[in-house]
């Protein structure tokens, strides 16, 4: 059967069409636009219904165009508990290729009460378009799908059953679906990357799997070490995903090793309020002040490492407090720095003669990190748009050796055949080790908190002098509700508005006059995953940072009056 005849099967079933006409007819989605940005679809739980119809729609594209498992996670990452989401991953684990996030907008967008037919007409143009390169002919579907603990992601969940369940009925094809329950969102990626790299349809032990390729090697640096540095490591799991499977996880480990007792903070994913409230990685990063539940001596003790992931594991952010409890916050920024640092001092220089080493920043890079970056490292540097994908892009395209973090704790390396057939050849075990603990497939922030403390092992240092490599320039990130964010269109790597008309020269002005030590740096960009638009502003001091935000505020309003 031809795809697009298999295509129309599907569409005449009658469970398509009753779910298509309740979807329809719901007012609270009647003039709602539907974008799958960066972090696929995500809004409140409530408006998700034709977003999700849609996801499953080019999940099955996807599953006929790649002959291979297609996943769905549902989560909202750090997003308040009453929001949710969406997001499809590849064989390999990637994200959906940019060029299909039109198909799937166009789909949820043509869901409209009393336009089946439109629907389908429309459904059927995406199709073709989409599938018209594809030379495999689709004989099994493949599906796979998880979700974080968020209340209103059992039922996305059975819906995706439910909707898969009832081709496989209407079409009587083979698929193959199979729900992995509650997983963190790089688990996701990483059990889709396991099914196609094995080419195994059964469901598999994740908990063995990911233990033995990360936490494995982990356990290894730390049995090469004499003494460890810390005593204990105190992970803030947001009441999320992420203390789900590190509960399990920790009971593997503590029965492997005493070294680094592990204790979990912020573990009551059961009461589904306090998902991401005061805690997490991104309260964390934002306030830039400790989590509920983490206590100020325990944490100014150089023998104690504190973390904090996001509501779906997928960033971490560590943190201090210094001898007069001011907070020390190790984001991103420091954790590429110390990254890029422990790769130079592993390494002879002519190892990298002809190999490449840089780092991907996003324009929310502290400015004194990417000084300390080319001043006192002498690594090549770029700046990315926001977004995993596009950091993930950059560093494959300019590195051997890429590392890319986001300032909010999203990121990891990656290396190409080039580098790891040089570091076969070369006699460095120590490093072979570590590239090993190393998740490329995407940002992980369990993999990301053993890559780093087993550098600050290894390098022998605590928290406070990992701090004190550089000191960042004060700054604030702030949010703006504006009538109609999309009017905001950024060039230069989202460092620079083309849109609205005068306010870019609005923010030179306000940048110039507010620049005495030229350390001051401001740039607006509208969210992708709220509806508001960011300000971020950094400078000498803590006062011109705030003269400037307010500033900005001001000319913000003006422009969108
Ligand atoms: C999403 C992105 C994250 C980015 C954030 C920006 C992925 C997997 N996640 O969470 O990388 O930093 O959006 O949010 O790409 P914003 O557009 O609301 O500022
Ligand atoms: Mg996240």
């Amino acid at each position: 059967m031809s795809q697009i005849t298999y295509l129309k099967s599907i569409l005449c079933s009658d469970f398509l069409r009753d779910t298509y006409d309740s979807l329809a007819s719901n007012p609270v989605t009647e003039h709602e636009k539907f974008v799958y940005g960066t972090s696929g679809f995500r809004m409140h739980n409530e408006k998700l219904d034709i977003p999700l119809f849609a996801t499953c729609l080019i999940t099955l594209l996807r599953s006929i165009y790649c002959n291979e498992f297609i996943g769905i996670m549902i989560t909202a990452s750090h997003n308040p508990p009453q929001d949710n989401g969406f997001k499809t991953v590849e064989p390999k684990g990637e994200m959906l290729p940019q060029s299909w996030e039109k198909y799937v907008t166009s789909i949820a967008n043509s869901v409209k009460k009393g336009k089946f037919d439109e629907f389908i007409a429309n459904f059927l143009n995406v199709a073709t378009e989409a599938l018209k390169e594809t030379t495999v002919e689709g004989k099994e579907l493949k599906i796979i799908i998880g979700r974080d603990t968020r209340q209103s992601s059992e039922r996305f969940s059975s819906f995706c059953t439910k909707f898969f369940n009832n081709i496989l009925t209407a079409t009587h094809e083979k698929i193959k679906f199979i729900d992995y329950g509650v997983v963190t969102t790089p688990q996701l990626h990483f059990i889709v990357r396991k099914h196609t790299i094995k080419q195994q349809t059964d469901k598999f032990d994740i908990l063995n799997e990911y233990f033995n390729e990360f936490f494995q090697p982990f356990l290894e640096v730390m049995s090469n070490l004499k003494s460890s540095r810390f005593k204990k490591l105190y992970i803030d799991c947001a009441n999320g995903v992420g203390a789900v499977q590190l509960e399990k996880l920790k009971e593997i480990y503590s029965k492997k090793t005493k070294q680094i007792e592990i204790e979990l903070i912020n573990t009551d994913y059961d009461d589904y309020s306090k998902l991401n409230v005061d805690c997490g990685a991104d309260f964390v990063k934002t306030n830039q002040r400790l989590p509920a539940n983490v206590n100020e001596t325990l944490a100014m003790d150089g023998e104690n490492l504190f973390c904090s992931l996001d509501g779906d594991a997928d960033r971490i952010i560590f943190y201090a407090l210094d001898a007069n409890a001011n907070f020390c916050l190790l984001d991103g920024d420091r954790m590429a720095t110390l990254i890029g640092e422990y790769f130079m001092e592993k390494t002879p220089k002519s190892f990298w003669n002809d190999l490449k080493l840089g780092i991907v920043q996003t324009a929310y890079a502290n400015g004194n990190s990417t000084s300390y970056i080319t001043d006192e490292l002498k690594l090549d540097v770029k700046c990315a748009k926001t977004g995993v994908k596009n950091l993930h892009h950059d560093a494959v395209e300019n590195f051997d050796v890429g590392i890319y973090f986001e300032a909010n704790g999203h990121g990891t390396v990656v290396f190409n055949d080039l580098f790891m057939n040089k570091l076969k050849e070369s006699n460095l075990p120590e490093l072979s080790l570590f590239v090993s603990l190393i998740n490329q497939a995407v940002g992980d922030a369990i993999t990301d908190m053993f890559v780093i403390i087993a550098i600050l092992l290894n390098l022998d240092i605590d928290a406070k002098t990992w701090f004190s490599k550089y000191k960042d320039l004060p700054n604030r990130l702030v949010k703006c509700v504006v009538p109609d964010r999309s009017q905001f269109e950024t060039f230069d790597y989202e460092r620079r508005l083309a849109k609205p008309a005068g306010l870019q020269d609005a923010i030179n002005h306000i940048v110039s006059v507010n620049n005495a030590l030229h350390k001051t740096r401001s740039f607006v960009r509208a969210s992708g995953t709220e509806d508001v638009v960011r300000i971020y502003a950094e400078s000498h001091s803590v006062e011109s940072v705030e003269v400037v935000v307010q500033d900005v505020l001001k000319a913000i309003k003006a422009a969108t009056a």
